[in-house]
């Protein structure tokens, strides 16, 4: 690994957004919603502004210029994307640590408690009523699964996929029931897949980036635009050619070894929803593999997980997925090979 060009090309990134805020008006701007795990009786929201600049994502796309990345900023005040956000996140977070009057009743240590709870968003401390959890504490997890169920069975939004000019393909599997229960099909494209694939893209790049719904439209939805054009970004800047990028549409990770054959990249890069937790449903990971193909062994890919707005901040880990990619090229082998070759 070489933290100081992660930490480079991310300040680059950072650096440029700010910078693009300065003059930017948003008219586009709406507002999201999050429940807040840690907050008090009342199952209050935080709003936050999501500002998206479509003309110079489409003018900057496939690794050309500049690129300018979806930003998040607070009602009040406008700020910077992935770290502030996190940061943000964190300390609204502890500020709102349980109050532990909601949760366990009477506590034996009150400040104890309140320093457990702040260090985790599980849901630990949240007392109960008799035999059963409180109101408040049922009606989060209801909630929280909900937004589970939503992102297992939700679509990835076309208007992200024509602003990346990702083109979709399906696996073998027609319906999410079948995804569920039949994980072998998403790891197959269908014919149809594999001659548009054929057709469209450009064979032997060094890296071929993939996007999939996977478990998680929403972590697709949330994160992908900023991983995929950080990476993008990060890429250029190592002098690393990309193939043409695509959407695969119900895929499982090992879909990537059908990639690999196609188009025979020396490395494919697969930004893929995750199976939704009850703490964040929206978690994106970039699977990684090394001359992928039929046969390859779980134990010769890669995984960064964790990709969120709460986890590694999108912007970051496009940034970070670079550096990686860069090692895996260097010594030719993703996975457990890598480890050992390097060692
Ligand atoms: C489900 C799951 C599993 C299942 C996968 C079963 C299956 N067929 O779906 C099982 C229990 C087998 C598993 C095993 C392991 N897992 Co696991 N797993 C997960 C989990 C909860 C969700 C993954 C997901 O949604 N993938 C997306 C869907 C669409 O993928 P899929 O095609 O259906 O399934 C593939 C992936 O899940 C992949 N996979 C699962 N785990 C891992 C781990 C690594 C290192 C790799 C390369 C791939 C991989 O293998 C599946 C088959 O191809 C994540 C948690 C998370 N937040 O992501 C941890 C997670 C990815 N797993 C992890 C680990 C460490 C492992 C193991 C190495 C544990 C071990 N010591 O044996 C093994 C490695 C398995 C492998 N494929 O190489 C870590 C990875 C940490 C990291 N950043 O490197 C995670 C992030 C959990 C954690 N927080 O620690 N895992």
């Amino acid at each position: 690994m070489n933290p100081e060009l992660v930490e480079k090309v991310t300040k680059m990134i950072v650096e440029r957004i700010q910078a693009q805020q300065e003059v930017e008006s948003n008219p586009a701007a709406t507002t999201v919603k999050f429940w807040n795990h840690a907050q008090g009786t009342e199952p209050s929201v935080t709003a936050r502004t999501v500002v998206t600049d479509t003309n110079s994502i489409q003018e900057n796309n496939h690794g050309k210029g500049l690129v300018q990345f979806r930003s998040y900023t607070d009602d009040t005040s406008a700020s910077s994307v992935g770290e502030k956000v996190s940061t943000n996140q964190k300390e609204s977070s502890t500020k709102a640590a349980i109050d532990p009057s909601h949760g366990i009743d009477n506590p034996l240590n009150p400040e104890e408690l309140k320093d457990l709870v702040s260090k985790t968003p599980a849901r630990i401390g949240v007392g109960r009523a008799g035999l059963r959890p409180k109101t408040n504490t049922w009606l989060k997890f209801r909630f929280d699964h909900a937004a589970a169920v939503d992102a297992v069975y939700g679509d990835v939004q076309e208007n992200l996929l024509t602003r990346l000019e990702l083109f979709k393909v399906n696996t073998l599997v027609k319906d999410k029931e079948t995804y569920i229960r039949r994980p072998d099909l998403g790891r197959k494209l269908s014919e149809e897949a594999k001659q548009m694939i054929k057709e469209k893209c450009r064979k032997s790049p060094t890296v071929q980036i993939i996007v999939s719904d996977g478990l998680s439209s929403s972590a697709v939805d949330e994160n992908a635009e900023d991983v995929f054009l950080s990476l993008q970004q990060s890429l250029q800047s190592l002098g690393l050619d990309t193939g043409t990028p695509f959407y695969i549409e119900k895929g499982r990770v090992a879909v990537m070894d059908d990639v690999g054959e196609l188009i025979q990249p020396k490395v494919v890069v697969l930004l893929i929803g995750e199976r939704p937790g009850l703490v964040s449903a929206e978690s994106l990971s970039a699977y990684l593999c090394y001359m992928p193909k039929k046969g390859t062994i779980e134990a010769d890919r890669m995984v960064i997980s964790n990709i969120h707005k709460g986890g590694i901040p999108p912007v970051e880990a496009g940034a970070y997925l670079g550096t990686v990619i860069q090692k895996v090229l260097k010594y030719e082998a993703s996975g457990v090979s890598l480890v050992q070759k390097e060692s």
